[in-house]
Formats: structure tokens, C-alpha cells, sequence
């Protein structure tokens, strides 16, 4: 009989349709790699030096207005541009290249330039998920805009170009890869089984209780089966909604709680500012419903055992399959714990 506690095995992501390789006795191995410092000294409430707080002039010259609660702005230095033509190049079908029109947007969460989510006010946070569901309809309508990417690079260790909490939307023509995968599956899922993915994968975490992290009225907190990074969690929405858009007032309130929820149990995991990306997945905005398609938050943060040590999909993970050592159920019952 395998330990799946101990012996090497994988394990299928029904989302993707991928594999990550699960090596629970490496945890056993010495490390003697890179160790990274804590990159998170205490912050001040005003940083005269921040492009992001109130009254400060930006690299682009703009300067913010004195804003009191959240602050959306069009990225000054924006990767997708809304004038850009369409076009289309191809050459045998092994050049294939179009242009990607888009709009690129910054949202400060705080005037504070030293909060994070964890330590926001829920009545905060709840204008956050206020500026989110606007932001979506708002990007989503432009007429070529088929998905909205909302996400947060949290620490420098993410690639934060700055404390101050905010998040970033990046809107697009094309429907970026990560999307595309869970849409084909969950479509694929739905034609093949006549259910929800996620409905249904939800309901089985909750029965099994050894991933679930922890739930409230709206959501709930997962270490995903499939897991890559050690941490990895996701926030799966309790009704089949497939977008923020359909968020009761009361399912609005129940985000802003599970995400300061979860993001002040990894403060507490390492005792740092935990580093993550976060982003939602959810539905493309391209006018069709995408009954296929189910609300969800990935966390995906690199820390594995220390404030210093982290992962890095490298070698055998960019070559061949992505590899964990703790498996997703001890990841889940510490966070549980904390
Ligand atoms: P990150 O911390 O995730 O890098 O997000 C910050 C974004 O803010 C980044 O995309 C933009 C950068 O282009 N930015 C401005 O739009 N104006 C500025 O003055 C500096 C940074
Ligand atoms: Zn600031």
C-alpha cells in the first residue's frame, strides 16, 4: 500500500488538466541554498518618496489627489495600450504573433502607505471589493476587452515595486492562458458531467476537511488537492457565481473577510509580511454568460519554511512537471492552526 503521507506520487489539477509531482520525504533534506532576507521593515504611514500615496506626484509626472479611501488610476507605465490596432501576423503556422490592445490599471487599497489586507478594516477592505466589482463592469464593457486580470504582487520577494498596498488590473483583448485552461476544463467538465467543477470540488473539500483552511457564510479557504507552491490556497465562492459582478451586498462583505482572514494567517505563519501573488479568475467579459464558469481567488505564495527560504520553480519544474515537498494537507493543517 503507498503512504500518501510520505511516498512520491502526483496529483491531477482538474482545472488545468496538469500534474505536479508530491515528494513529502524531501522534507526531510538539509537546505544549504540562498536565504533571503526579510525585505519588510516597518513602513510610515505617509512616505513622501511613494508614487502611491495621497499628494505625491508619480513617475509620470501625474500627482495623486489627496484621496481618503481607495484610488484607481490608468498605469503610467501600462503593458497593454486601448489604441492599438488589431492586427494579425502568420508564416506556416509556426509564426503566429496579433496585437493585444488593453487597458492597465493601478488600485491603491489605502491612503495608509503601511496597511496591508491583513491589517485593514473590514469596512476597508469592503470598498476594495467595491472598487474591483466597478472595475470589472467598467473594463469589461469596453467593447474590446474580452477578460479583466485583477491581481496583487505582495513583497519584494513577488516583484512589488512598492509597499503601499494596491493591486493591479491588466485588461485584454485575448483571453489570457491561465483562463483559457480553466475555461476549457470547466466547460469540459460541464458537457462531460452536466455539474460544476467547482460546485463540486468544493462540496468534496468540505466533506473532507483535512485541505479546508476555513469558511465563512460566502466562502471558503482551500489548500487545493493539486497545490504547486508550498502554501498555495484558494478561495473558492460557496454559490455558483461566475464573476464579482453577481456578489450579493452580503457576499461582498464575505469576501473582504476571508481575504483579511487568510492573508493574517500567513502574516502569522513565518511571523513576516508574507509574500504572495493573489489574483481572481473568473468570467472572460467577451458578452457571452459562461454558465461553465465559477468565482475563484488563487493565492499563490513562495515561502516554504522560513521567513528566508523560498521556492523556485526551477530545473526538473521548468523542464518537466512541478514538484512539492509538504503535501497539501500538512500545509492546510498549519495554516488551520494559526
Ligand atoms: P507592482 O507593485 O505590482 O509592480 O505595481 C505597481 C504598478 O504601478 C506598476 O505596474 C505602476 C507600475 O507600472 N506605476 C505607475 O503607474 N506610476 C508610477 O508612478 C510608478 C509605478
Ligand atoms: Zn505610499
Amino acid at each position: 500500500m503507498l503512504d500518501w503521507k510520505q511516498d512520491p506520487h502526483r496529483r491531477y489539477n482538474p482545472l488545468t488538466r496538469e500534474w505536479v509531482l508530491v515528494s513529502p520525504h524531501r522534507t526531510q533534506r538539509p537546505w544549504q541554498g540562498q536565504v533571503e532576507s526579510d525585505d519588510a521593515p516597518q513602513q510610515p504611514e505617509y512616505d513622501p518618496e511613494c508614487y502611491l500615496c495621497p499628494g505625491n506626484t508619480r513617475a509620470g509626472g501625474v500627482r495623486n489627489p489627496n484621496y481618503t479611501s481607495t484610488f484607481v488610476f490608468d498605469n503610467d507605465f501600462a503593458a497593454l495600450k486601448p489604441d492599438t490596432p488589431l492586427d494579425r501576423f502568420e508564416r506556416e503556422g509556426l509564426l503566429i504573433a496579433e496585437s493585444e490592445p488593453g487597458i492597465c490599471r493601478v488600485v491603491c487599497f489605502s491612503p495608509r502607505h503601511n496597511l496591508t489586507i491583513a491589517n485593514m478594516q473590514p469596512g476597508d477592505l469592503r470598498k476594495v471589493v467595491d472598487a474591483w466589482v466597478e472595475q470589472y463592469g467598467e473594463l469589461g464593457r469596453h467593447p474590446l476587452i474580452r477578460y479583466v486580470q485583477i491581481f496583487e504582487n505582495r513583497g519584494a520577494m513577488m516583484g512589488a515595486s512598492n509597499p503601499h498596498p494596491h493591486c493591479q488590473i491588466w485588461s485584454s483583448h485575448a483571453v489570457p492562458n491561465e483562463v483559457a485552461k480553466e475555461q476549457a476544463s470547466q466547460l469540459a467538465w460541464g458537457e462531460a458531467r452536466g455539474a460544476c467543477l467547482l460546485c463540486q470540488y468544493a462540496k468534496l473539500e468540505q466533506a473532507a476537511g483535512d485541505r479546508m483552511v476555513e469558511e465563512n457564510a460566502s466562502f471558503l479557504t482551500v489548500v487545493p488537492f493539486w497545490a504547486i507552491w508550498p502554501f498555495e490556497t484558494m478561495v473558492i465562492s460557496k454559490r455558483h457565481l461566475s464573476a464579482i459582478d453577481g456578489l450579493s451586498e452580503a457576499e461582498r462583505d464575505g469576501l473582504a473577510d476571508i481575504l483579511k482572514r487568510i492573508t493574517a494567517r500567513y502574516d502569522r505563519l513565518f511571523q513576516v509580511s508574507f509574500p504572495y501573488s493573489l489574483g481572481f479568475h473568473q468570467r472572460p467579459t467577451d458578452g457571452s454568460r459562461h454558465e461553465e464558469w465559477h468565482l475563484h481567488l488563487h493565492f499563490y505564495p513562495p515561502l516554504l519554511r522560513s521567513a528566508t527560504v523560498r521556492k523556485f520553480l526551477v530545473g526538473y519544474e521548468m523542464l518537466a512537471t512541478p514538484q512539492r515537498d509538504i503535501t497539501p494537507e500538512a500545509a492546510a493543517g498549519r495554516l488551520r492552526e494559526l
